[in-house]
């Protein structure tokens, strides 16, 4: 379903025309997304919680004649990229590039025939504020490739293909989580997902007279890094050492522990394991109407994510604090953690007072600025135009 053309599709298409010389056969956008809760779970076949943002990566793109993928983007105006589709292989297009060819090559992989076709990438997700930038332009070029050429592929095996094309061809080991929320999320809702079953709900999030506010902490995230993987691995042999599929497979979390030896995979079980808990529960609050209490929820997540999974980072850290202790009911650090964003559950009024603390924390420490952004939970990803 097309929505109304904007400035900023309007600007795209006339970009596209500039670059390529030709008008384009449409724009598609996906968006980028907040993790409410539920952090490091996905590939644990656990449960998480995500909503999208209203900003995200939008494509245009025209198919071409020949079997060549063009790909140029305006906030990197001098790394274009063309590749034909029959070179596509794992690690041979790097950079921001990869993600668009990987999923060009997860396609072909999985017996679709994608055209040829120019591309011209736009984003208004900040850079390297873990707000997901990657898998928003994964999913809007995989929906523009599927439609240029006529493959019609179910939303849910479409973000499988997203998530191959970052595991397989970028090298970057991430869950399901963030293709799922680009394609599957809808306005004014978090989208719980089972990550084994890959069953997901729409469960409304009504705010009330609160802000979701995001904290970009300005410290520089990049998840293509061996902590990430290692996480993934410990989480993997523990599992292995309970004897069980997955670490969402705990069931007795205290005999689970008392059965580990290791003090690191001991932590990395009580996080998943309780995280895993806390998204249920937050369901229940939000089904519930008791959308404050949820606050209590991203503080405990947060605190398990920094002393258990030992994923936070210090502006992180700070963030939350001095936003609770200004008022915020409750706030955590989102994504895969060591730099990015941190959300902040906030009544509204108290906003500017949050902001202009945890400014001056960082003022106070020589940190960067932090910026801030109200997250409207949107909807998932579409054809603009
Ligand atoms: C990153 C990954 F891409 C996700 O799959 C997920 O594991 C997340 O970190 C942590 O919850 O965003």
């Amino acid at each position: 379903m097309s929505t109304p053309i904007t400035n900023a599709s309007r600007d795209l298409d006339a970009a596209f025309h500039e670059a390529y010389r030709r008008p384009s056969d449409g724009i598609w956008h996906a968006p980028g997304r907040v993790n409410l809760i539920g952090e490091h779970t996905d590939y644990n076949d656990g449960l998480v919680l995500p909503f999208a943002l209203a900003q995200g990566v939008s494509v245009a793109a025209a198919a071409r004649d020949d079997d060549v993928l063009e790909l140029r983007s305006l906030q990197a105006a001098d790394e274009a990229a063309s590749v034909r589709l029959d070179d596509l292989a794992p690690g041979a297009t790097e950079g921001w590039a990869g993600y668009a060819a990987g999923v060009a090559w997860a396609l072909r992989e999985a017996g679709h025939r994608p055209r040829g076709a120019s591309l011209l990438i736009d984003s208004d997700l900040p850079q390297g504020a873990g707000l997901s930038s990657s898998a928003a332009l994964e999913c809007a070029v995989a929906l523009a490739l599927c439609e240029l050429s006529g493959a019609e592929v179910p939303r849910p095996e479409l973000a499988r293909l997203a998530q191959r094309a970052e595991n397989d061809f970028v090298g970057m080991p991430c869950g399901i989580m963030d293709q799922s929320a680009a394609l599957l999320c809808t306005a004014g809702h978090a989208l719980l997902l089972d990550c084994r079953s890959e069953l997901s709900a729409q469960v409304p999030l009504d705010l009330g007279g609160l802000t979701l506010l995001v904290v970009d902490t300005r410290a520089a995230h990049e998840l293509v890094d061996g902590e990430y993987a290692s996480r993934r691995a410990e989480c993997e042999a523990a599992a292995g050492a309970l004897g069980v599929p997955a670490l969402r497979d705990v069931t007795d979390l205290t005999a689970a522990l008392d059965a580990l030896d290791d003090p690191v995979q001991r932590r990395r079980v009580r996080h998943v394991v309780t995280e895993n808990h806390r998204v249920e529960a937050t369901v229940g609050l939000l089904r519930a109407g008791a959308v404050t209490e949820v606050g209590a929820m991203l503080t405990a997540a947060h605190l398990s994510l920094r002393d258990q999974f030992e994923v936070s980072w210090p502006e992180a850290d700070v963030a939350v604090e001095t936003a609770v202790r200004a008022g915020a009911r409750g706030g955590r650090m989102v994504g895969g953690g060591f730099g990015g964003s941190v959300i902040a559950l906030v009544p509204s009024g108290l906003v500017g007072r949050v902001c202009d603390a945890v400014l001056t924390a960082y003022e106070a420490r020589g940190w960067r600025a932090p910026a801030f952004l109200t997250a409207v939970p949107s909807a998932g990803a579409r054809r603009l135009t």
